[in-house]
Formats: C-alpha cells, sequence, structure tokens
C-alpha cells in the first residue's frame, strides 16, 4: 500500500532487504550520495530513517529546511543532535521496548559465557585438549553481588532475568527509583561493592566515560565487568590498561569506540568476550523494531503523531 508516496526520506546506512522493501513501498529514500549529485534534493526531504548505531551528523540535518522527523531503528539516541532538532521543532522516533527482552537474553549469555568462560572451553574441546588435561575450575554466578549501571526499561529487564541465579542486585543511575534492589549514589562505591558491574546506561553526553580508571580500580582484580550499552559509557583505554594488567577479572563486551574498527589490543587479551554489537541482532527483534520505525514515519506523516518520540528528561 503507498499512502504518501509523494513523502521523501533521506536514509542513512542500509536496512535489510525484507526491511527496506517495506520503506521502498511507502516512502522515496534518497541517500546522502543523491543530495551530493542534486543538492535541490534537499529541500524536499521532510523524515530522516536511520540506525541507532550511525551518526547523523547536525551539519546533514542544517541542509534540510524542510525535515520533519527523525525516525531511528533502535532506542539509542546519543548520534542524533538533539537539541538541534528540538531547536527546529523536528520529533525524533526511536524503537524502546520490543529490543529489552534481545538486550537482556545477550547481557546474561554473555556474562555465563565470561564467567564460566566458554569461548575458551569451545577452544579447548575443538583443539583435542581434552584427553591430556582438565580445563581449568571457572567461577559460578550464584551468589554474586551485581551492580547494574543506567537502570532504565532494558536495565530492570536484565535485573529481573538475574535474580532467579541467587545474585544480589544493586543499582547506579540518577535517582534512587525506590525499589527492591539497592539504589548506590556513588558509581565507584557500587563498583567496589560488587562482584560484576553490568553497564546499561544510554550513551550520550552525560554518560561518556562514567566508568572511569576510578571506578575500574574500585571493581578490582576479581570484579567483572559487562558493557552492552554504548562504548563511549566507558573509558576504554583505561578499560584496555586495566584488562591488560589484570587490575580487574575480565569483560564481556558488546559495543566499544569506533565499531566496527575496534582496538586491536582487544584481540590479544584471554580475558575478554567480544560480540559485534549484537544486542537486538534477533529476527523477532529486528523486525520488530523496524515494524515500530515504520509505524512512527506512517502516523507522523497521515496524522502529525509520533508513536515513541524521544522526550528529553
Ligand atoms: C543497533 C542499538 O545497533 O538500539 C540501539 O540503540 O544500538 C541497536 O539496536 C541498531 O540500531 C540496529 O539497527
Amino acid at each position: 500500500m503507498s499512502a504518501q508516496p509523494q513523502v521523501d526520506l533521506l536514509q542513512i546506512g542500509a536496512f535489510p532487504s525484507e526491511v527496506q522493501a517495506q520503506i521502498d513501498a511507502e516512502f522515496r529514500c534518497l541517500s546522502v550520495a543523491d543530495l551530493e549529485r542534486d543538492p535541490a534534493l534537499a529541500a524536499g526531504i521532510r523524515g530522516v530513517v536511520t540506525r541507532s548505531n550511525l551518526e547523523v551528523p547536525a551539519a546533514l540535518v542544517e541542509r534540510l529546511p524542510g525535515l520533519e522527523i527523525i525516525a531511528t531503528n533502535g532506542v539509542g539516541y546519543d548520534l542524533i543532535p538533539l537539541s538541534l532538532a528540538a531547536r527546529r521543532g523536528i520529533v525524533v522516533t526511536n524503537t524502546p521496548d520490543v529490543l529489552n527482552a534481545a538486550v537482556a537474553e545477550l547481557c546474561v549469555g554473555t556474562l555465563l559465557s565470561l564467567l564460566r568462560r566458554l569461548p575458551q572451553a569451545d577452544r579447548f574441546v575443538r583443539e583435542g585438549r581434552w584427553a591430556g588435561t582438565a580445563f581449568p575450575l571457572s567461577t559460578s554466578l550464584a551468589g554474586k553481588h551485581v551492580g547494574i549501571v543506567g537502570l532504565g526499561r532494558i536495565g530492570k529487564d536484565i535485573a529481573r532475568r538475574l535474580e532467579p541465579f541467587g545474585v544480589a542486585l544493586a543499582y547506579h543511575g540518577r535517582s534512587d527509583q525506590n525499589l527492591a534492589w539497592r539504589y548506590e549514589p556513588d558509581l565507584a562505591t557500587l563498583a567496589r561493592d560488587v562482584d560484576i558491574l553490568i553497564v546499561v546506561a544510554p550513551g550520550g553526553v552525560e554518560t561518556t566515560h562514567m566508568v572511569d580508571a576510578r571506578v575500574l580500580a574500585a571493581l578490582g582484580p576479581q570484579g567483572w565487568l559487562v558493557n552492552v550499552a554504548r562504548g563511549s559509557v566507558i573509558d576504554q583505554r583505561a578499560l584496555l590498561d586495566a584488562l591488560e594488567q589484570g587490575t580487574i577479572a575480565g569483560a564481556a563486551l558488546d559495543v566499544f569506540d569506533n565499531e566496527p574498527a575496534i582496538d586491536p589490543r582487544f584481540f590479544t587479551l584471554d580475558n575478554v568476550m567480544l560480540t559485534p554489537h549484537l544486542g537486538s541482532a534477533t529476527r523477532e527483534t529486528r523486525a520488530a523494531m523496524a515494524q515500530l520505525m515504520l509505524d512512527n514515519l506512517r502516523t507522523w506523516f497521515k496524522s502529525g503523531r509520533a508513536l515513541t518520540p524521544v522526550v528529553l528528561k
């Protein structure tokens, strides 16, 4: 169904073919290269479609005088120029909630893999080493103290999924949410008190490098770190130093600075588990995200209403 074939969108990045087909059935998608070729096209663009792991440069938004909406396929909006959008009255939409379960599953899965050294165990068996010697003992999740940094929708989902493992939970964030879990206003204190720190705070200026050398030192040589949020939330240089020097026990990392060209220092470390930004990467979740992104565009151009606009607190 082609409800509004006249609407021009600027598309940043690529989508899977089935998603692209749905977008193309209802909108005319132009690329940055199209604008380079014919700058006059910029005047007709009313929407931007993008993915949360790609940057929407402010300079690009400045070139689009008729822009009404920026719809991102993802929950994060740290790479969208929000204050410029607010000043211009451009609505920004994201895809919250539909990816909570997938990110939480990845978080719990990589945490268990990290503690039980599953990637190393798999290699151990494949390389025929089992017959020669026993795989070294690892450590249990049960009984551990876990601190969650950023108890938003995904953070709460992670906490609920971890409870049955028999862990003690605490959290750090902007405010005490008066929940059953202990709130700790000082991040370094939380890091000192726990065995495992899970980073799930949104990216952006407010959280940049909030996990710094001091927090990592507080986590200590028996402490584990999991990051399913954004690379920018952790001071990556301090993290690499801590991992190389063994001043933290290890880390499971799904997000990095400068993805996908991540720092090669990670590759030689045995105490990290690396995944390529897989948080939301299940077929079911990506389909639900695309649907919500498209529904935001549809309702906006039909009725001037967005389903899940980003509301800044
Ligand atoms: C993806 C994400 O990287 O939701 C987010 O904020 O980072 C991810 O889900 C991506 O946006 C999928 O297209």
